[in-house]
């Protein structure tokens, strides 16, 4: 046959080199999480512990992954290797939680252990409850999930223990470890808040310790009461004095506890158009990286959530580093895609994944109730804290699992980020029984519309993953299990040290609602090197850098990063390493950045982002708008 002009130019397209296209990273199915990950925490050995809610509606049957028990432990690898880049099948075996944890608050402990507090008081697990099976209320449950420690057997399984109860019920409360390892549990309410019957008895405006502190607890939070009912799952974050940030709507109280004083020194954010920064109009708060080149500055980002004006998700991302002397909501970039639940992962180059979430709607959503989110949004967007304005944002591939209400992200010890849960967006259309309403994307995972659960596990493999797959990455041999603050500690490599960079530091995640108070980044810096081995220094204070699991990542002078050692970070004195003989003092590789972007193409949306954010603002005007929420 002929070649036509035609087919000889499309010839010529297929053999162009595959340098000219920027890798936009790639969305792998990695198998099911049993349980549908409403609570997803990262475990040591590239596992999760995910927990859902009881099955209790009459139309659905009690799980069947998992025999109906509330939550799963994942073994994502199952088998497949950590430094390998081909595709995962995980395996989920179901834990029996003590009583319904569904929509509680969590937090990873200083042991590494996590911390999950409150629940739902509805158990029933399927139509009969005698048969079926019941949880107990959950609303004033404390308890721990026990993961088997970094480096134990593959089919190693971790476990539940009870602790006292709490004396209040808490749905929708947030926990954070503090700098003293000790936890901090906030607000929640005594049942499922309904915004169209509100009875401001239902608030827990409180705050209390794990252990319990001697005195009178709970203690009032005038805050949260004044929130109401936008107050559930609170923005905390423990700041580098050791103060504790809380943010609900759009207010900010720094709780010090160590004298339970309070103080109110950050400003409110402006309302322009948006709609209380919290549920149901959910955005999602992150610290950004504290790296040498901003002199480990405290920052946090707050982005997206509901517009105000119409049922739109929102663009916007500010700003605010609350420790400063005045500190300032800074406007940056709009994401490319406005999402009300967004997701973010940091990533061990320094830059921030945003996934999940959907163009419109709110959170939230049960039988009867139409808060059903519209437009989910596939594409990951990855901002880069280093960037100018203007050049802060890049789209990444588009994932295939939708991701709404009760999702989350993760990033693990290989690079990869993996997404989780997803449920409730057909809830509304099912007991209606208007299948025929079924949503296309609901549609796609679940042709008959018959059930809201979504278990699919979704891997994303970042872009510095496919250069890693192309080129090779570091890998270090060697690192210690565990750390204190200050002290210096010897890594080895089996790969080229004259190739190494940088070294970071993320604290393992626990996520739920869009709520995080674990993931954080710290650089660590890089004092001697030898052939094979470098000599770092751990965080410095406990503020920075609370107590727990951490990943340790190197990176080379292309921003990949080696498979992470994961590192207990622990309260006590500095030791410090013995410098090896014939080390010499680190220098970073010229030509190697810090934060540095992927390299990718800056899309059409970027392009139309950046133009919306060209009109500066004038806060004096922003000030002055009306108190709306
Ligand atoms: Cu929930």
């Amino acid at each position: 046959m002929l070649a036509t002009a035609a087919s000889l130019a499309l010839a010529a397209l297929a053999a162009a080199p595959l340098a000219a296209a920027a890798d936009v990273g790639v969305w792998t199915s990695a198998g099911s999480s049993g349980v549908v990950c409403i609570h997803t925490a990262l475990l040591p050995g590239m596992r999760l512990l995910c927990t859902e809610r009881p099955h209790t509606h009459t139309s659905y049957p009690a799980n069947a992954n998992t025999n109906g028990e509330l939550s799963a432990d994942i073994d994502l690898l199952n088998g497949a290797d950590i430094n390998g880049f081909g595709t995962w099948t995980s395996k989920f075996t179901a834990r029996h939680v003590d009583t319904n944890p569904f929509c509680g608050g969590h937090a990873q402990m200083a042991n590494g252990s996590i911390f999950h507090v409150g629940g739902d008081p509805f158990g029933n697990l399927g139509p009969n409850p005698t048969t079926d099976g019941i949880y107990a209320d959950g609303r004033q449950g404390r308890r721990i999930y026990n993961p088997c420690p970094a480096g134990s057997a593959a089919d190693c399984v971790g476990s539940w223990t009870t602790l006292p109860s709490m004396t209040s019920q808490r749905w929708y409360p947030t926990v954070a470890t503090l700098a003293d390892g000790s936890n901090i549990i906030i607000g929640g309410t005594t049942v499922n808040l309904d915004l169209s019957k509100l009875n401001a008895s239902e608030n827990n405006p409180t705050y209390e310790y794990w252990p319990a502190k001697t005195g009178d607890w709970p203690r009032q939070l005038d805050i949260l009461s004044w929130a109401y009912p936008y107050m559930l799952y609170p923005m905390v974050f423990v700041l580098p004095s050791e103060k504790v940030f809380l943010f609900v709507s759009n207010k900010t109280v720094i709780i010090d506890p160590k004298t339970d004083q309070l103080s109110f020194t950050v400003p409110d954010l402006p309302v322009i158009d948006h709609a209380p920064w919290i549920y149901p109009y959910t955005p999602t708060m992150t610290i950004l990286p504290m790296t040498q080149a901003n002199n480990y500055k405290f920052t946090l980002q707050v982005c997206g959530g509901s517009k105000q004006t119409t049922a739109d998700a929102s663009p916007m991302c500010w700003q605010i580093s609350p420790e400063d002397a005045n500190p300032t909501w800074t406007r940056v970039d709009d994401m490319p895609n406005a999402r009300v639940m967004v997701d973010s992962a940091i990533l061990p180059d320094g830059t921030i994944l945003y996934v999940n979430g959907a163009g419109g709607g709110l959170a939230g959503g049960d039988a009867g109730d139409v808060l059903n989110a519209y437009n989910p949004v596939m594409i990951a967007d990855l901002f880069d804290p280093t960037a100018a304005t203007g050049k802060q944002w890049t789209s990444l591939a588009a994932a295939t699992n939708y991701r709404l209400y009760h999702s989350g992200v993760v990033l693990l010890e290989s690079g990869h980020v993996v997404t989780t849960g997803s449920e409730m967006n057909n809830y509304d259309d099912f007991h209606k029984n208007k299948k025929s309403d079924c949503k296309p994307y609901v549609k796609q995972f679940n042709a008959d519309c018959t059930s809201p659960f979504n278990t699919n596990i979704e891997r994303f493999t970042p872009p510095y993953l496919q250069r890693a797959e192309r080129n090779g990455r570091p890998v270090i041999s060697k690192a210690p299990t565990t750390l204190t603050h200050k002290s210096t500690f010897i890594v080895e490599l089996s790969s080229s040290i004259s190739n190494v960079a940088r070294a970071t530091f993320i604290r393992y995640t626990t996520t739920t609602h869009q709520t995080n108070t674990d993931q954080r980044f710290i650089e660590l810096k890089i004092l001697y090197s030898t052939s094979n081995s470098l000599v770092l220094q751990a965080p410095d204070t406990a503020g920075r850098a609370p107590p727990g699991n951490w990943m340790l990542f190197i990176l080379d002078k292309d921003g990949v990063p080696s498979v992470a050692k994961t590192i207990q970070l622990q309260l006590g004195d500095a030791v410090t390493a013995a410098v090896p003989s014939g080390a010499t003092p680190f220098t970073a590789p010229t030509g190697s950045g810090s934060g540095s972007n992927t390299g990718s193409q800056k899309g059409s949306a970027v392009q139309t982002a950046i133009s919306s954010v060209a009109g500066a603002l004038s806060a004096a005007a922003a000030f002055a708008l009306p108190f709306l929420f």
